[in-house]
């Protein structure tokens, strides 16, 4: 019997962008029987292993190539809309490739802060459950990766910009972890960004299932629409449907049926204790059993520049959290500290509000150390509540984090800022940190920065 045609048979495709996620769609697409036609704006965008059916141009639309010329234009997430919706006939990211092809329950996880992990512990409870999960998206991997694996769960980490380029994705289980102010220089406005969220649970029907943060305003907002199933996750109240922490245990409740799962503190604060409610939420509703599923904790180890603990002097814990890149971030961080903490903050400024950080820090910070471009609006919105000190340099402000700090004192990196002032990105800022603090006289460490849970 013949093969059926694949939808992209014959197709005249134009992939933008020569990254990760464009090099992925290009090959799928050539493979698929697409005529193919990437383009990047950057002259020196290396093609890599692109198959040879691949035509690749460099430059800029609508010189290079014009839309309205291909059935099919596949943006990357870096590219805004405006450089090619005008003349588009139909618009498909690689992720909305991927959930065209997949043809396994999808668990697609999206909010602005606690994604990577989140989509990371979903992955590792579904396994601790015995079923057979694995990770892609946002988080590094194409999405498309997933495609012809042998899986019974696809987990997706899907980014706001990847959600401007989806028509037909329709999770199984859909997660909002929270929407707060950041990307508003793409996006416009928080409603915008919000609405572009809400995109992930359009296609969504009363079997699938939504888990959303029942704290957060704007998430509810954004999901309110929704005809899945809602679960509710809440940092200390109950629902109905959903989960809660309550006195070091988790509570799940369903149709007003509860059961408690104690849960060890420490690894629940590293993962951050509302990523891991939605975490045990999305595997309970993909079908885990809850207890199997959380005993992925065990050796859950977290990723790396996300309150990952460094070797450090002094008897103080000393957090790397440098992918905390909005303000929204840096609160987390702060706010699930028990002990006084010497905080660094700054770096390039988003244009985004700290007023409601400094609500966080005050009370909690006992000196904040600011750093780069940013250091005097944070020390703005900070003063008089927090003491406050402008430091030329990260290591600079890591020795001076060891002068102050006491024992049993966190010190924490939690920069609420964009890195690029000073770094190549969030990767070089953390190790950055991590060799100064290992550097540091009496560092535990010395040789190096832990990898890992401490
Ligand atoms: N380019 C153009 N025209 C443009 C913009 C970019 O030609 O207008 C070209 C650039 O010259 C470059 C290529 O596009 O060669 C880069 O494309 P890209 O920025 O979309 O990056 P990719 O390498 O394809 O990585 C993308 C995601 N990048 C972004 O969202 C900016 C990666 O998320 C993701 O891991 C990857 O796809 C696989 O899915 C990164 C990210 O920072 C980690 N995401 C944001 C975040 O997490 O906050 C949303």
């Amino acid at each position: 019997m013949a093969e059926a045609t694949h939808e992209l048979d014959g197709k005249r495709v134009l992939v933008l962008g020569l990254g990760v996620s464009g090099r992925s769609a290009a090959a799928y697409c050539a493979a698929h029987g697409a005529r193919v036609l990437a383009v990047d704006e950057r002259a020196d965008a290396p093609a890599g292993d692109l198959p040879a059916a691949v035509e690749v141009r460099r430059g800029a639309l609508p010189e290079v190539a014009d839309p309205a010329d291909f059935d099919l234009v596949v943006p990357s997430p870096g590219v805004p809309r405006e450089r090619y919706a005008g003349g588009a006939r139909r618009v498909w990211g690689d992720v909305e490739l991927a959930a065209r092809a997949l043809s396994v329950p999808v668990v697609a996880v999206t909010g602005t802060n606690g994604k990577s992990t989140t989509v990371r512990l979903v992955e590792a409870m579904l396994r601790a459950a015995g079923l057979r999960a694995r990770a892609a998206g946002n988080l590094g991997e194409p999405a498309l990766d997933l495609v012809g694996q042998p899986l019974d769960v696809a987990v997706l980490e899907v980014s706001s910009f990847q959600l401007e380029a989806v028509e037909s994705l329709r999770p199984r289980v859909a997660v909002l972890l929270n929407v707060t102010e950041d990307h508003l220089d793409r996006h416009g406005s928080l409603e915008v960004y919000a609405a572009t969220k809400g995109r992930l649970f359009a296609n969504q029907q009363p079997s699938d299932h939504a888990v959303v943060n029942g704290d957060d305003a704007v998430a509810l907002g954004a999901t309110a629409g929704a005809r899945a199933r809602r679960w509710l996750f809440r940092r200390a109240a109950p629902v109905p449907n959903g989960a809660w922490w309550d006195a070091g245990a988790i509570v799940l409740a369903r149709d007003e049926r509860w059961q408690r799962y104690p849960v060890d503190p420490e690894p629940a604060r590293q993962v951050g204790p509302e990523n891991l409610l939605a975490a045990l939420l999305a595997a309970h509703a993909s079908g885990a059993d809850p207890g199997r599923a959380l005993g992925a904790l065990a050796d859950f180890a977290p990723l790396p520049h996300r309150m990952q603990r460094v070797a450090g002097p002094g008897g103080a814990t000393w957090l790397d959290d440098s992918k905390a890149t909005n303000p929204g971030a840096a609160a987390r961080a702060l706010t699930v500290q028990d002990a006084p903490v010497i905080w660094i903050a700054g770096g390039r400024d988003k244009g985004l509000s700290f007023d409601a950080l400094a609500e966080t820090a005050a009370g909690r910070v006992r000196h904040a150390l600011l750093i780069g471009e940013a250091a005097e609006k944070i020390a703005a919105a900070l003063r008089p509540r927090v003491s406050t000190e402008g430091m030329a340099s990260l290591e600079a402000a890591v020795a001076r984090a060891a002068e102050l700090a006491e024992p049993g004192d966190v010190v924490l990196l939690s920069p609420a800022c964009a890195s690029f002032d000073q770094f190549s990105g969030f990767e070089e800022r953390g190790r950055r940190f991590q060799q100064a603090v290992a550097a540091l006289p009496g560092a535990e460490g010395a040789q190096g920065a832990e990898e890992g849970r401490a």
